[in-house]
Parts: structure tokens; C-alpha cells; sequence
């Protein structure tokens, strides 16, 4: 088998998506998402102007070679833009070559582990009253693990409490829009937040919080330890990563969970921390961190230490990525849990996939391939437009903080 073309679809039914498509000799095709959040047209030229000229000719069964040969032979290694594109096109590789064996892609990795993946949802309030509704809400849907975030009094806009019942949208503008924040005013809030949702909710599910790389060391540790009573199932990117570490401080002081690499591109940036013991959930996902092939060496690497995956799947992974992540915690040994954001109806119908909720968990499905394809007709019909993530100020002076 040959491939013969391959194709960048830019669609925005709602929020932007890049997708690569693969097509070959045979009539096989295979898709890949390669959306990165705010950067997407970046991805987009870094494959069509360098790597697809690459691919053409090339034996579609040499998923290997073929990621060794983007990797290596850029010589740049590493980045969101190269991985991300790398990702696309090994996701797409991965399902010609289960649609050329005729079967779900998870059976080519090794096969079911578990009957269901088990997913988070999110539950996004104004206020804590607001947000226990919201949780409890999500409880009702079947949900076996909710992630809350909450709007603090005080503070004028906050991670994780935006437009959408369903889901949650942060590329919000053609030019990015400004958030405040108060370390002290969320602090404070927080642990409340939990003692409220633990007394309504009781103690059948399992509850998440992501705060976004927003603390210092010491304050993360703070947090993690006035969270202790409510028994969370992880905190999520207490601080930024770049100095790894500064996970030792919080590991001291906490037993809360913690849940690191949304935003991690290869095993290097996870190395030190797994190999240390300083994080309980690695949360790279399939499009950016190198595509199914690389996912699974970070995952390898992470059982060795009883670290678990819960991979990245807020709605700007496209169902391209869903799909193929979902294969992918259906076999992976050491699956912890997978977010899930549901996508809108107009992105669901650009992206026709196999995959399906039930009772808090996914299925992936069982055609061949990752069981996600494109309509690009429809796709036409919904042009790329301009959005950025939001950036933060600190609330008092002004003084530029993490988003
Ligand atoms: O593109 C950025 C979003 O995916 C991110 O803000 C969502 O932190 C996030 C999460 O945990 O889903
Ligand atoms: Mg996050």
C-alpha cells in the first residue's frame, strides 16, 4: 500500500478543528486530529508546507518508521506545533491500518482491558450553590466522576465557568480576552466549594478540580492539604510544570492526588516526574503528545510507578482525537480516567463517530479504525475563524499570571 495524498480540513463548527486526512492506493483512508487550541493554523502550514510532501509515496503499515523519520528528522524535536502534527499523522496511519485489518483499532494494541472507559464530566457554576446543582445534575446523567469548577465572589471571570451547559469553552475571542484573579479569594473559596458538593452528594463518586496552573508551590501545597477531607480523585495542575521540582514541595505537605500533563508534548516532559513518584495521573493525550505510538511509550513508562493515564478531552480535542483516545483507554493497562467534554451537535455531525456514552462510561465502538470520519461537506460550511485563549491578571495591579 502506497500513500497517494493527504489534506488539511480547517473547520470551525463552534470552535476551530484541524484535521489531516490520509489517502492511499488502495482506497484506505485514515483521519487525524491535529487541533492546537489558538495556534491552529501554525499546526496546519507545519504540515502541509513540511511534512505532507514527505508522505507521499510512502508505505501507509510503516507507522513506525514514519513517526521516527518526523521526529528525528526535523532535527528540531519536541513542541506543541511538531508533535501535535506528528500526532495527526499517526492517528491516521493507526486507522488505515486497522481499517485495512478489518478491526477496531484498541484490538490492534492488544485488546479490551475493561468493558467501558470511565469519564469525567464537568460541572461549572457561578457560585457554589450553583455549581452543586450542577454536580448533582451531572450525578443524574450517570456520571461516576465530575470535575467542579466555581465562579469565586470576587473575582470577575474564572477558569472553567463559561458558556454551554454541556461543555465548556475558553477560546472565547479574535483577540485574547482578560480574566482577574486573587490567589487569596480562591483559596479561601475552594475547600468550601468540596465541603458543600461532599454534604449534598455523599461519597459514590469520584470528584476532580483543576486549578490550572494557578498556585505556587507552597500555596498548591496549601490547597492540597484543606482538600484532604473530601478525598479528591486528583488536583489538577496545582502549578506550572516547567520546574519539576517544585512537585516535591507539594508531594510533602499533601495526600490529595495530583494530575499533571494537558499541556506536555513528549515522555521527556513527563520523565522526571513519573520516575519520581511526584504525580499519581499523567494526562497526555493522543493529539498532543505524538499520536497513539508515543501515548503508549509515556504510558509504559507511567506503570512502572503506579502512575495511571487520564488523558486530556476538553472540547477543543476534536472527536477525531475522542475516538482514538477512547481505543486507547480501552486498552491501556493502566487506564485511571478519561475527561470528556461533549462536543456540540454541529461539530458531532462534521465528525460522524462510533463512540458512545453510557452510565459515565464510553465505548468506543467496534468498526474498523478508530470509528471517527469527516464530512467535509459540511465541514465547508463552517470557515475557520480567529479565537484565543483567554490570558489572566493578577486582580490589584495587573501584573500578568497563568491562564
Ligand atoms: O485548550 C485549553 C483547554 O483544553 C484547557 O483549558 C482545558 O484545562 C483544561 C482541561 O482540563 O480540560
Ligand atoms: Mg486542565
Amino acid at each position: 500500500m502506497k500513500i497517494t495524498s493527504a489534506r488539511i480540513i480547517v473547520c470551525s463548527p463552534g470552535r476551530n478543528f484541524v484535521t489531516l486526512k490520509i489517502e492511499t492506493d488502495e482506497g484506505l483512508t485514515g483521519i487525524g486530529d491535529a487541533t492546537l487550541n489558538g495556534r491552529e493554523l501554525s499546526v496546519a502550514s507545519y504540515l502541509q508546507d513540511h511534512v505532507i510532501p514527505c508522505l507521499i509515496g510512502r508505505d501507509p503499515h510503516q507507522i513506525e518508521d514514519i513517526w521516527q523519520y518526523l521526529y528525528r528528522g526535523a532535527y528540531w524535536r519536541r513542541g506543541p506545533i511538531t508533535m501535535t502534527a506528528i500526532a495527526a499523522v499517526d492517528t491516521a496511519l493507526w486507522d488505515i491500518k486497522a481499517k485495512a485489518a478489518g478491526l477496531p483499532l484498541y484490538q490492534l494494541l492488544g485488546g479490551k482491558s475493561r468493558t467501558g472507559v470511565m469519564v469525567y464530566g464537568h460541572a461549572n457554576g457561578s457560585d457554589i450553590e450553583h455549581t452543586v446543582d450542577e454536580v448533582l445534575r451531572y450525578a443524574d446523567m450517570g456520571y461516576k466522576a465530575i470535575r467542579a469548577q466555581s465562579g469565586v465572589p470576587g473575582i470577575d471571570k474564572v477558569y472553567g465557568v463559561g458558556r454551554g451547559t454541556m461543555f465548556y469553552e475558553p477560546a472565547d475571542a479574535d483577540l485574547p480576552s482578560e480574566h482577574d484573579w486573587s490567589t487569596e479569594k480562591y483559596l479561601r473559596h475552594t475547600p468550601k466549594l468540596f465541603a458543600a458538593i461532599r454534604e449534598k452528594l455523599g461519597w459514590d463518586h469520584h470528584l476532580l478540580h483543576d486549578v490550572h496552573h494557578r498556585l505556587t508551590p507552597i500555596e498548591a501545597a496549601r490547597l492540597g492539604k484543606d482538600l484532604e477531607p473530601y478525598r479528591l480523585f486528583w488536583m489538577e495542575d496545582a502549578t506550572p510544570a516547567e520546574n519539576q521540582e517544585a512537585f516535591k514541595l507539594i508531594r510533602q505537605h499533601t495526600t490529595t492526588p495530583l494530575a499533571v500533563g494537558e499541556i506536555f508534548n513528549t515522555i521527556w516532559d513527563c520523565k522526571d516526574l513519573i520516575e519520581n513518584q511526584l504525580i499519581d495521573f499523567i494526562r497526555t493525550t493522543v493529539v498532543h503528545a505524538g499520536g497513539i505510538s508515543h501515548l503508549r511509550r509515556i504510558a509504559d513508562l507511567a506503570a512502572l510507578y503506579q502512575v495511571r493515564t487520564g488523558s486530556h478531552g476538553a472540547t477543543d480535542l476534536s472527536p477525531v482525537c475522542m475516538g482514538a483516545a477512547l481505543h486507547f483507554d480501552l486498552w491501556v493497562p493502566n487506564f485511571g480516567i478519561q475527561e470528556y467534554m461533549k462536543h456540540t451537535d454541529e461539530t458531532d455531525a462534521v465528525f460522524p463517530h462510533a463512540y458512545t456514552f453510557k452510565e459515565g462510561f464510553m465505548y468506543p465502538g467496534d468498526v474498523p479504525g478508530h470509528g471517527v470520519d469527516v464530512d467535509e461537506t459540511i465541514a465547508k460550511k463552517y470557515p475557520y475563524q480567529r479565537a484565543y485563549l483567554p490570558v489572566n491578571r493578577q486582580q490589584h495591579d495587573g501584573t500578568l499570571w497563568n491562564w
